[in-house]
């Protein structure tokens, strides 16, 4: 659920970036941070270990326009992609309203992308939320590499069992970021709404 502070009319909504270690999510929220504008954004956080991977979380607030009086605040956050990090994994999804599943396309990840996906789901569960419900974007990054995963692949082999809006991206050069952003940030006032 987010948070509602009814003295400043204030909603905040937390997002996650979740996936396998080196697919993206730190340089997704990197682009992001850098394309809005200082007054629509927080200060960036980002903790991680000297070889790239995330030990810990990055973070910051977006601050988006408002709906029915309550001005809109998102709280992104990454995820550490590895099976070692559990539990660090968990405490930053507790309380999500909302993930995107940065899927590495590299050809060779299929198999890392598919067991990221479904501990995702796992903790997700343990939080009493169903995958079938949950405001999500799959998002296929580095469209550029060659040999890479054809964009359906995940959902083939996850048999999710719902339509998930699905994005391509190249974080490095910003493609499709922000449109994953939107595309989530509509999945998670849409829950909100009903
Ligand atoms: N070729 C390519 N490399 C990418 C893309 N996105 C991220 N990378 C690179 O992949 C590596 C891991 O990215 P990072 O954001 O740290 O991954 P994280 O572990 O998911 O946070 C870095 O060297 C990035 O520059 C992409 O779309 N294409
Ligand atoms: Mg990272």
């Amino acid at each position: 659920m987010p948070h509602l502070d009814l003295d400043q009319r204030l909603v905040t909504f937390k997002i996650v970036y979740s996936g396998p270690g080196f697919s993206g999510k730190t340089t997704n929220l990197r682009f992001v941070h850098r394309a809005l504008a200082e007054k629509y954004r927080g200060e960036m956080l980002e903790l991680d270990t000297d070889e790239e991977r995330t030990l810990f979380f990055d973070f910051f607030p977006v601050f988006l326009g408002d709906i029915d009086g309550f001005s809109l605040r998102f709280h992104l956050y990454t995820i550490p992609g590895q099976v070692y990090y559990e539990a660090s994994r968990r405490i930053i999804l507790q309380g999500a309203d909302g993930v995107v599943f940065v899927a590495d396309s590299t050809e060779e990840r299929l198999e890392e992308n598919i067991e990221s996906f479904l501990m995702m789901q796992q903790n997700l569960k343990d939080e009493n939320e169903d995958i079938s419900q949950f405001p999500l974007v799959l998002q296929y990054n580095k469209r550029d590499v060659e040999p890479r995963l054809e964009v359906g692949c995940m959902e083939r082999h996850l048999k999710i069992g719902r339509e998930i809006p699905v994005t391509e991206s190249i974080a490095t050069t910003g493609q499709g970021v922000m449109n994953t952003l939107n595309l989530v940030s509509k999945e998670v006032i849409r829950r909100f709404r009903v």
